[in-house]
């Protein structure tokens, strides 16, 4: 009851609701029985909620789970990666209807397009983790800005290696700026199942919660953080993003400090200036200090 459809969309691998009291919409794996693992169908859509979201000016927050329990035995997931069913020698293979699909499309995941619209989402995106998180999946709760998990069920795992998989950029190497190096070696090399709570004292959760809660602690968290300043934490997401980004971080930053460049009278000044064909006169905006 918290939470709506948003209409327009024929998802078969993923349910997308905004929610009714709070300003934040929660996207979800839905292939329970597959403890949520993505097919390249699954990221497309994925892909396209998350782009959905991003445009809505009055939804402050992106929750991402995994909905559960499975029908056939009662696991929680929140993903468990790339759906090892239908890998191919070369990637993933095509899962459309077209007989002859696009050579370009067929056999690509392209799971790290989504990590990268979560990492350039213009607000904070929560990964809420109420069963397992392994192998790509735990590489998309790394990426979110931040991690809630169930203290009863979530379990964190990296098999990357042993399906010979390897998330070589945040999956990795994010992952050790939060954790330290030897932690996430660890994480990579032993494929060692981690506990909520430990994955919280590891510093890559933020909180173990109740199962029970966790959804509800979710949208409190969403709610708070969708009630600040949509431009501060913006520009302060983008600032966390920017020192491990390099160029393209430097890039987004920009993009908004010139944004707000732009809302000035300084700004209006020098469009006018032009489209009236005259010199801008900038005596009125001093060289503050
Ligand atoms: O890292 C990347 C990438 C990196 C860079 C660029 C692209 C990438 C693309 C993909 C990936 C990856 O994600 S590689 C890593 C892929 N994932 C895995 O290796 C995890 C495989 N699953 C498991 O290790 C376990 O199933 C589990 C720890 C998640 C859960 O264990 P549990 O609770 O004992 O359940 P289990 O009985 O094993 O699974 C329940 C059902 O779900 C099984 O099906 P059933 O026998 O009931 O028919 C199981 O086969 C299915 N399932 C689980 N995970 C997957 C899966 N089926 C396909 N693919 C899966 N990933």
């Amino acid at each position: 009851d918290r939470w709506e459809q948003v209409e327009g969309f024929d998802f078969r691998d993923i349910t997308y609701h905004r929610g009714t009291d709070v300003d934040a919409v929660r996207i979800a794996f839905d292939r329970p029985e597959k403890r949520n693992a993505f097919r390249p169908g699954t990221v497309d859509e994925l892909a396209t909620a998350l782009d959905h979201a991003k445009r809505q000016t009055d939804i402050g927050c992106v929750l991402l789970t995994g909905n559960g329990p499975s029908p056939k035995d009662g696991g929680w997931a929140f993903c468990s990666g790339g759906d090892q069913s239908v890998r191919g020698d070369s990637g993933y293979e095509y899962q459309g209807e077209d007989e002859n699909p696009d050579p370009g499309e067929a056999g690509r995941l392209h799971i790290l397009e989504v990590q990268r619209a979560i990492r350039f989402m213009p607000k904070p995106v929560v990964a809420v983790v109420p069963g397992w998180a392994v192998g790509g999946g735990h590489s998309l709760h790394v990426v979110c800005d931040i991690t809630l998990a169930s203290d009863d069920h979530a379990k964190f795992l990296q098999t990357d290696p042993d399906v010979a998989s390897f998330d070589a950029g945040f999956g990795s190497a994010y992952l050790a700026k939060q954790v330290g190096q030897k932690k996430a070696r660890e994480v990579f090399f032993r494929g060692k199942t981690y506990s909520a709570e430990e994955a919280a004292d590891m510093g890559m959760v933020n909180e173990a919660v109740a199962h029970d809660d966790l959804e509800d602690v979710a949208l409190d968290w969403a709610d708070e953080m969708s009630r600040k300043s949509p431009t501060a934490v913006r520009m302060l997401k983008y600032a966390f993003n920017m020192a491990d980004d390099g160029m393209v971080g430097q890039q987004v930053f920009a993009g908004e400090a010139t944004r707000l460049g732009y809302m000035t009278d300084e700004a209006r000044e020098g469009r006018e200036a032009f489209l009236e064909n005259r010199d801008p006169d900038f005596d009125d905006y001093p060289w503050y200090y």
